[in-house]
């Protein structure tokens, strides 16, 4: 199937892509969360939830294998370097007890992806020490096996976890495609400069396309 993605029409088959969402996850999209409590305007990321659900819906009846992500940690600790915990607001750190739990702790509630959004039994979940989701994680062997060659990309932040893994999975070999409306980050201007970054200089990192745009291409791929 092709879709008008930009900065040029990117032929995806659906047979050879995947689905992966970042770190859709209470302490960085629901109010009272960590990411609320630094200060930041969660309902930008909120906002970004129905467009995603239905994306992940689309990839779903269409057979597209759906993995999540979640940027968390061991309770010890013992998988975030200093260099990352020691950086960021002294007032609150991962590890430290937080509104939802302690902050970035695997199996606490604010680690938890939104309710809207949960897996369903047989979806991949991989919980990532990262920015990037295959650093420290078994993505790679895990798409190796699927066989993937495409992937689609949605989640939070878009210039961080976003980018950061859309660029990984770049020089891995996959094409990744970014769904433009259910990707956000809480500084407007940096996901504007992400998406650009990423179609620059004819795709160098990827393409962006709309997700009502995605839906249609597999719809008609469907028919
Ligand atoms: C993600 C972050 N998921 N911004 N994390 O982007 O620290």
């Amino acid at each position: 199937m092709r879709i008008a993605a930009q900065p040029f029409p990117l032929d995806l088959d659906p047979a050879t892509a995947a689905l992966i969402v970042i770190d859709m996850q209470r302490d960085f999209i629901e109010p009272g969360g960590f990411g609320a409590s630094l200060g930041n305007d969660v309902t930008r990321l909120q906002a970004i939830v129905p467009a995603t659900a239905r994306l992940i819906d689309g990839c779903r009846k269409a057979g597209i294998p759906v993995i999540h992500t979640r940027e968390c940690h061991k309770p010890d600790l013992s998988d975030c370097p200093p260099a990352k915990r020691l950086r960021g607001a002294p007032s609150l750190r991962i590890g430290d007890a937080g509104p939802m739990g302690r902050v970035l702790i695997a199996g606490e509630p604010g680690a938890e992806i939104v309710p809207d959004l949960a897996p369903i039994p047989g979806e991949k979940v991989i919980d990532k020490p990262g920015k990037g989701a295959f650093y420290a994680t078994d993505l790679g062997p895990y798409l190796a096996c699927l066989g993937t060659k495409t992937l689609i990309f949605a989640g939070v932040t878009t210039e961080v976890c976003v980018q950061t893994t859309m660029r990984e999975a770049n020089d891995r070999g996959f094409d990744g495609l970014l769904a433009e409306d259910a990707t956000e980050s809480y500084f407007p201007e940096f996901k504007q400069a992400a998406l650009q970054m990423i179609r620059a200089q004819g795709a160098i990192v990827g393409w962006t396309a709309p997700v009502a745009t995605i839906l249609t291409a597999l719809d008609m791929a469907d028919a």
